[in-house]
């Protein structure tokens, strides 16, 4: 718990890399099945490096940690956190209301000029904020499915994100659309020109926060739904991928994404390249720049990458990392 704390201040601050050091730490030591309890057995876990093992050995002899009393204290970080909750409100942005002077959600609320998504963000800061139960998750899936296949029985929708791993509950809603034959395009106007108005019309979408022709290349739907008979607003993104970046799609939007990091960072060590379209061979690399995309390998089989990377099969709810 004290090593959560201090994770959530790192998110907060943006510090991506002690992020990332805690997170992995913290799930090395859940996998314990005995009490860790001092500095030489915390260093003994893969995982816990040198500085987080000193950290552990003190939780473990005084309860806490000296850093996170003093973590605590500021009142600026206390301000970006709530800020941080506002969808679609990054650091930057956190920063700089709280810069400008505005020292609470009321005072956003009154005073600064807002966009009109920031607005929804900060209207809807509750609902956005509470996770969404496994069942609501599949629910909220269905609606979607039903919509899009009667219009096109064959095409697929699958909940990916934390769902797909099995988790107990989730921070939004990630549905992958698909169908074996279909390119980017024809699902992405499936989706945009009939069933999201329809969708609408229902009263099950209540708002589209980004639109997709402006995110990316346009391989997605962000918005906001809710359940009949409910009036919690759910955060809700739709994802078009074409047939034969199926597997390379479910591997990302499955995630979680750390354990994509790896898979990225080992598809690359045999010079290969992974992304959400697929597993691409002969990329030439100049240091950091990608010379040329490559050649694709696989992207329609998940099991397939997962073969030519030479990685066992893991089932979703075994990619925690
Ligand atoms: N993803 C990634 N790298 C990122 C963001 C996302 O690889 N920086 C991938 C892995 C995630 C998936 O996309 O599992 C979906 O992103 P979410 O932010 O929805 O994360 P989760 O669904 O895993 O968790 P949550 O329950 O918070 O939605
Ligand atoms: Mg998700």
């Amino acid at each position: 718990e004290v090593l959560q704390q201090m994770l959530d201040y790192y998110t907060r601050t943006g510090d991506h890399w002690r992020t990332l050091a805690y997170r992995k730490g913290i799930n090395a030591l859940r996998r314990q099945t005995k009490k860790i309890k001092s500095k030489a057995e915390a260093r003994s876990i893969p995982g816990i490096g040198e500085r987080l093992a000193d950290k552990i050995e003190e939780i473990v002899l005084t309860d806490h940690l000296r850093r996170l009393n003093h973590t605590n204290e500021s009142e600026a970080d206390k301000i970006i956190q709530e800020f941080l909750g506002i969808y679609g409100c990054g650091l930057a942005q956190a920063s700089k209301w709280a810069a400008q002077g505005y020292r609470s959600l009321s005072d956003l609320r009154e005073r600064a000029s807002l966009t009109k998504n920031q607005r929804i963000g900060l209207e809807r800061y509750h609902d956005f904020a509470q996770r969404i139960p496994h069942k609501e998750v599949e629910a909220h899936g269905a609606v979607v499915r039903r919509a899009i296949q009667s219009v096109d029985k064959e095409m697929q929708v699958i909940i990916g994100g934390s769902y797909r791993r099995g988790a107990q509950d989730s921070g939004d809603i990630d549905l992958l659309i698909t169908k074996s034959e279909a390119t980017l395009e024809q699902v992405r106007s499936l989706v945009l020109d009939t069933v999201v108005p329809q969708l609408f019309r229902e009263g099950f979408l209540q708002i589209g926060l980004q639109t997709s022709r402006r995110t990316g290349e346009g391989s997605k739907w962000q918005g906001a739904s809710v359940l009949p008979g409910t009036t919690i607003w759910r955060r809700l993104d739709l994802l078009f991928v074409p047939g034969a970046e199926f597997g390379a799609a479910m591997i990302y939007f499955t995630g979680n994404d750390i354990f994509n990091r790896s898979m990225r960072l080992l598809a690359r060590r045999k010079g290969m390249c992974l992304n959400q379209r697929g597993l691409f061979k002969d990329v030439m690399r100049n240091g950091q720049m990608k010379l040329n995309p490559g050649r694709l390998v696989e992207g329609r089989d998940e099991r397939r990458i997962f073969e030519v990377l030479g990685v066992p099969w893991r089932p979703p709810e075994l990619r925690i990392c």
